[in-house]
Order: structure tokens, then C-alpha cells, then sequence
């Protein structure tokens, strides 16, 4: 018998519509028809005919063919031959959890927002994403990440659509066909999949020098996360805020991990991309699960709302423009907790709609080119994604706020509309009919701003300025970011086919700095042009993500290696102490099923044969089997230590690392003779700080 279900949590659409008519059987009542239509402990047909067997079609006879009179048979072949939607036609790829925000309430003087008055808890839905990758895709590809929230504010749904990088490769949204076809695989063969290692994305960028600046935060770490908990976000574009007086203030939207920003490196994130495609998303749905909630805190970079819209100089409607933090600190006004799963992929990960034109009344959007055509693509694009315009009837796209529209019919209505007047104005209106809201009521009231001008098809002059900024990325980046920035863009351009394209781009790296076009030309084989790199930019320290001081570790993995004989009370003691810091501990041993020392066992989780170092963020050897030696460990120690990540060991467990050919005195290899509070101080700590970056380098940067 089926599971009796559980009435669904998914956000209910609060209109003057009835719900849907309830299937019901008498047997078994309807507990919740939003979005569930599961209501029978009986199989049924979709129209709620119980059914004795769904293994055999009926056949006239049983080698004989089968029969038109399969009403089961047609419905379900037919339906499942209609189970997919078209992708996303950017960030297909994607990811989601649910959660809630909480605003501190020092945002009030900057907007009215209701969600971001003090103490306000708002509903949230969020969903993580690659850009060029088709959904099946690796997650750990080089690329930028989507970090789009959908607020479920009292006064209506608010999208926030981002991204993981504050700038684009582009300032006009004209322009956005044009680098999604060059990133994306090449038409004729479809290849290469979710990635920009190839001649079209290059072509295109070193033709396009506006895209220099988003180029070179994507050959950073930035472009590699470890984990959708250790990404920043941005809102990119700058933003109109009105308070309650009317009186407005421009701002940059920040989202600041409390996990820290950390990436992986490229190596490991092109094994990642094989051992496991899914590394983000399993990260994300294992970290809830875990109980280790992903957080990040909500900051304002707030600007006055001047004549000409610009700051320090800086043009706030180019897209490819920071504001550096030291110029304009980030005020945090709250807390997003992301602490649910989803229950079901498509119903709410796939079907959710975001649209940067769903805003609430307190936040406006500024003429930035690229925002203003973003408002035409996203309400768009679910016409032909989901099916019609009736996309905001689904579960995961209902506000919470009420609704009563006046939008009727269409494909996939589901509302069974009342009255006889969907118009204003109207004399017929029956009782539950809309009227137009005052502002005392709450009503979207745009704040009155002149617009004229000639129309033209031009840039500000402000725009040409497309090296300054990509200078003062790389000036502002540590040795270690610097070196991985080089060698990102060494495997890119090498992977190009024409050697134009590779020149050009040494052309415009030779105008961002001239150490990084030297270097990158060494990699290439090739001549390094010169170029004129801005020579008085002020370095922004903020947008280094290498850190000194430890950082939380919730949501970090530590792999122990053990094996029969090991020290097993020590293992359990260790995972008390990880577990208590939200971080999660796996056994590695040579086999499956359990180890044990006398008449303790312990389940083994991860063996050599299906396990690879990408999963953990340190590595540890237990006491108790000192001998110990795989090829298959070997290559895992070797990889951990040259992604310099934290390895350690007690008792005689060091002997396991020196026969792997393991350095025991590099830094970042912690021994001790038993795990105790010291020690496990200590691995926190050296956890806290991502990796050992001195491993590799004399000097730490
Ligand atoms: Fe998007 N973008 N975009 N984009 N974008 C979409 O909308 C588009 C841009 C971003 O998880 C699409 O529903 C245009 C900037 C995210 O569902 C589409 C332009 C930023 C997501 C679309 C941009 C983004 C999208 C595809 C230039 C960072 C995933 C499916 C004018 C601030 C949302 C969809 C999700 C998705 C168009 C530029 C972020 C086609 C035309 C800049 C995170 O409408």
C-alpha cells in the first residue's frame, strides 16, 4: 500500500480563486490538494479510476497484441512521453533549498521594504546555478553561479536574481544573445559542455573588452566554489531604495557567506567533475540534511541617489563596474538561513520562476542597460519554459501575499475564477472583485523620476573604461590567487585552436597587467605583447578570498582512514568534536561493511575503491594500522597534499603517510599521539583556514 502523505508546506496561494477540485476517494481523504495530487492510498488512473495492475498492458492473450482498450496503458506512456520541459537557456543546471530571512532592521532608513524591517521572518526559496552547463552537467565546472532568491514577502514575492561574481561580461542586454552563443558548446558538434575553454568564448571576449573585468574574476577561484555555502553574491546591478518619506538611495546588493568564501582548486574540481558530476548539489542537500544550514548574511553598499548616478567616480549603471568595499562599506541588514530540502525536483527546483521585475514596493531598479532588458527576458522565457502564463499558479512561484489579479484563462489555468467583471473599471464587480490599493495600502507606487533624452543607440562615455577594474581584481589578489588566475587562463587559451585568438587575448591581458600577460604567454608558448595597464589603481583587499584568521568549518568533511585493529574509540571521540561543529566525519577503509577491534565495529562509509579525495576537506589516519598501503590511498594522500589540503594522523598513523610518500613535516600535517582536545583545536583550526596554501609556496601571501 502506498504511503499515507503528509500535508504539503509548499507556499499557498492566497486569491480569491477556490482551489482546484478536490480528488477524493471515499476510502482515503483528500488531506491537501496544493500541489499534491497523491490523495489515494489506492493506485488510480489520473482520473481517479482504482486500478488491479499496472506491470502487464492488456493484450489480446498473452502473445497476442495489445489493445486500443488500454485506457492505462495510453495514459501513462502518453504522459510520461511528456515529462520533460525545455532547460533553462541559461543556468539549466541548478540547485535549491528553502529557508527563511531575517532582517536586523537597520535597513528601515535606506527602504520601506517590509521584509526588511526589524525582526520580519520571510519565507525564501533559493536556487544555486551554473550558467553554460545543460542540466545533466558537472557541477564543478569553471563558470559563473546563479544565486537567485525569491523572497515570499507580505507585500508580494521579491526576486533577487545574482550572481557569485559582481559584474558582466556585458553593459548592454542587447549584447546577451551574443556571449551566451560564444560560451555555450560550439553548434556544430556540441562541444565543449559547460565550459568556456574553447575558441568561441575566446573570440568573443578578446573582441569585446567590455567583458575583460567579469573575465578575470572568472579565471579566478571565484569561478571553482568548494561549496554553495562558501559563495558570495550580488545583486550586480545597482539598485533604487525608497524609504517611507519617499526619499531614495541607490544601492548595491552584497550576500556574504558565514562559512567564509573558499573555492576548490582546478584540479580537483576537473575530478570532481568526473567522480562526481552532482558535487555541489550533493553538498548542498547532505549539508541540511547533516544539520549544518547554509547562512549568509545580507549587506547594502548604500549611495546617494545623485544627478548623474555615479560614485567615486564610478559609473553605477555599468554592470561591469565594482564599488569597492573600502570606498562604500557593506552594511548587513540580515540573515538567510537555507535549512529545507526540497521534496520534489522538478515541482519546485525546475518549475521555480524568477524574474527580476518581481519587486516590492521600497526597491526599484535603476536604467542600467542590462538590468532594463533583464526585465523583458525572465517574465519571457517561462512562456515558453513552462508552458504558458499561468507559471505563477505553481506551488513554488505562489506568493504569499494575497493575490486577486484580474489575469484570466490561458494554458494551465487552474483557478476556477468567480464573477462575471475581470476588468476595471466596473460596475458589475461582485463581492471579492479587486479594487486599485492606495498607498496607504501598500500599492507599488514607482517613484516619480524624469526620463528624456534623444533616442539613440549608444554608450554613456563612461563605459569605454574596460581595463581599470580588471587591473585592480588582479592587483588586489594574493600570490597564491594570482598564480591560479594565471593558470586558468594558461589551460584556457591552450585550449584554443587558433592562434589568433590566443594573441588577440594576450592583447587585452597585456592592458590589464603586465606580469599576467607575460606569464600567461610563457604558458602559451607565445610572445608577450605590451600593452598600457592602469598604473595608479588602489588595491580593494576585500576581494581576496584567502584568509588569516579561522573560519567556521560547519558543513566541512574529514575523512579518517582505518582499517580493522584501528583505534576505534578514538574515531568516535573525533566525530563527537566534528559533529558538535556542523562539520561531518566519514570512514575510509579498504573494504565495505564494518571494521572492528575486539568486539567494537564501526560502519565503513567510503571505501578506497569509491571514494576519491575531492570529497573531504582533511584527511586523518587513525592509530592502529600502521602497515596500511593502497595504490588507491596513495593517489588520495598525494591529491590532498597537493591541493594542499590539511592532512593528519595519530598514534602510528604517520607511518601509513610516509610509506604514501607523504611529507609528514609540510605544513599542514598534523600529528599527535591521541586525539584530544588539542589536537582537535588545532585541525579545527587549520580546517578554519581552507588549506595550506605555504605547502606549496615558501612565503604565505
Ligand atoms: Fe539571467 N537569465 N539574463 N542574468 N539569470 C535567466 O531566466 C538574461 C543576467 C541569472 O535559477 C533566464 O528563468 C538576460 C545577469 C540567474 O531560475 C533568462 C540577461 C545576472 C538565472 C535570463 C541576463 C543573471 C538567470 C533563463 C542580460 C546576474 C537563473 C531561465 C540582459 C545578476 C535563475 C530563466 C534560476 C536566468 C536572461 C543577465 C542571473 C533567459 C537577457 C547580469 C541567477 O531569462
Amino acid at each position: 500500500m502506498a504511503p499515507k502523505r503528509k500535508a504539503s508546506s509548499a507556499p499557498r496561494r492566497a486569491s480569491a480563486a477556490p482551489a482546484a477540485p478536490a480528488r477524493q476517494t471515499e476510502q482515503q481523504p483528500v488531506e491537501a490538494a496544493e500541489g499534491r495530487l497523491q490523495t489515494s492510498s489506492l493506485l488510480t488512473t489520473a482520473q481517479g479510476v482504482r486500478l488491479p495492475d499496472t506491470d502487464h498492458s492488456l493484450k489480446a492473450g498473452p502473445r497476442g497484441p495489445s489493445l486500443m482498450d488500454d485506457f492505462h496503458l495510453r495514459e501513462k506512456i502518453t504522459h510520461f512521453d511528456h515529462e520533460r520541459i525545455p532547460e533553462r537557456v541559461v543556468h539549466a543546471r541548478g540547485a535549491a533549498a528553502h529557508g527563511t530571512f531575517t532582517a536586523y532592521g537597520n535597513a528601515g532608513s535606506a527602504t520601506k521594504a517590509g521584509f526588511l524591517q526589524r525582526g520580519r521572518e520571510t519565507p525564501v526559496f533559493v536556487r544555486f546555478s551554473t550558467v553554460l552547463g545543460s542540466r545533466g552537467s558537472a557541477d564543478t565546472v569553471r563558470d559563473v553561479r546563479g544565486f537567485a532568491v525569491k523572497f515570499y514577502t507580505d507585500e508580494g514575492n521579491f526576486d533577487l536574481v545574482g550572481n557569485n561574481m559582481p559584474v558582466f561580461f556585458i553593459q548592454d542586454g542587447i549584447k546577451f544573445p551574443d556571449i551566451i552563443h560564444a560560451g555555450k558548446p560550439h553548434p556544430d558538434r556540441e562541444i565543449p559542455q559547460a565550459q568556456t575553454a574553447h575558441d568561441t568564448f575566446w573570440d568573443f571576449v578578446s573582441l569585446h573588452t567590455e567583458a575583460t573585468h567579469h573575465v578575470m574574476w572568472a579565471m579566478s577561484d571565484r569561478g571553482i566554489p568548494r561549496s554553495y555555502r562558501t559563495m558570495e553574491g550580488f545583486g550586480v546591478h545597482t539598485f533604487r531604495l525608497v524609504n517611507a518619506k519617499g526619499e531614495t538611495c541607490l544601492v548595491k546588493f552584497h550576500w556574504k557567506p558565514v562559512a567564509g568564501i573558499h573555492s576548490l582548486v582546478w584540479e580537483e574540481a576537473q575530478i570532481a567533475a568526473g567522480a562526481d558530476p552532482d558535487f555541489h548539489r550533493r553538498d548542498l542537500a547532505d549539508g541540511i540534511d547533516a544539520g549544518a544550514p547554509l547562512e549568509y548574511e545580507l549587506g547594502l553598499q548604500i549611495m546617494p541617489d545623485s544627478a548623474d548616478q555615479t560614485f567615486e567616480g564610478i559609473d553605477l549603471l555599468d554592470p561591469t563596474k565594482i564599488v569597492p568595499e573600502e570606498l562604500c562599506e557593506v552594511q548587513l541588514v540580515g540573515k538567510l538561513t537555507l535549512d529545507r530540502n526540497p521534496t520534489n525536483f522538478f515541482a519546485e527546483t525546475e518549475q521555480v520562476a524568477f524574474h527580476t521585475g518581481n519587486l516590492v514596493p521600497g526597491i526599484e531598479v535603476t536604467d542600467d542597460p542590462l538590468m532594463q532588458a533583464r526585465l523583458f527576458s525572465y517574465l519571457d522565457t517561462q512562456l515558453t519554459r513552462l508552458g504558458g502564463p499561468n507559471f505563477t499558479q505553481l506551488p513554488i512561484n505562489c506568493p504569499h501575499a494575497a493575490v486577486n489579479d484580474n489575469l484570466r484563462d490561458g494554458m494551465h489555468q487552474s483557478a476556477v475564477h468567480q464573477g462575471i467583471a475581470p476588468y476595471l473599471p466596473n460596475s458589475l464587480g461582485a463581492e471579492g472583485e479587486p479594487v486599485p490599493a492606495e498607498v496607504s495600502e501598500g500599492a507599488f507606487v514607482h517613484v516619480p523620476r524624469e526620463v528624456n533624452g534623444p533616442k539613440v543607440r549608444e554608450n554613456p562615455a563612461s563605459f569605454a573604461d574596460h581595463f581599470s577594474q580588471a587591473t585592480l581584481f588582479y592587483a588586489s589578489m594574493t600570490e597564491i590567487e594570482r598564480a591560479h588566475i594565471i593558470e586558468a587562463f594558461t589551460f584556457e587559451l591552450g585550449k584554443c585552436y587558433e592562434q589568433p585568438i590566443r594573441e588577440r587575448m594576450l592583447g587585452v591581458l597585456a592592458n590589464v597587467d603586465t606580469e599576467l600577460c607575460t606569464a600567461v604567454a610563457a604558458g602559451l608558448g607565445l610572445p608577450a605583447p605590451k600593452g598600457m595597464p592602469a598604473a595608479d589603481v588602489v588595491p580593494s583587499p576585500a576581494l581576496s578570498q584567502i584568509v588569516t584568521v579561522p573560519g567556521p568549518i560547519a558543513g566541512r568533511v574529514i575523512g579518517v582512514v582505518a582499517a580493522d585493529g584501528a583505534d576505534l574509540p578514538g574515531i568516535s571521540k573525533l566525530r563527537r568534536s566534528v559533529e558538535a561543529q556542523g562539520a561531518v566525519l566519514r570512514l575510509v577503509a579498504p573494504f565495505g561493511g564494518t571494521i572492528r577491534r575486539a568486539r567494537s565495529t564501526l560502519t565503513v562509509e567510503r571505501t578506497f575503491l569509491t571514494t576519491r579525495s575531492i570529497e573531504y576537506d582533511a584527511i586523518l589516519v587513525a592509530a592502529g594500522n600502521p602497515s596500511l598501503q593502497d595504490l588507491k590511498l596513495t593517489v588520495l594522500l598525494g591529491e590532498m597534499f597537493r591541493h594542499c589540503k590539511v592532512i593528519g594522523a595519530w598514534g602510528d598513523g604517520d607511518q601509513v603517510l610516509t610509506a604514501a610518500g607523504i611529507d609528514t613535516t609540510a605544513p599542514g600535517i598534523l600529528l599527535s599521539e591521541t586525539i584530544a582536545k588539542p589536537y582537535t583545536t588545532e585541525l579545527f583550526a587549520a580546517l578554519g583556514l581552507h588549506r595550506a596554501w605555504d605547502r606549496l609556496t615558501p612565503a604565505r601571501p
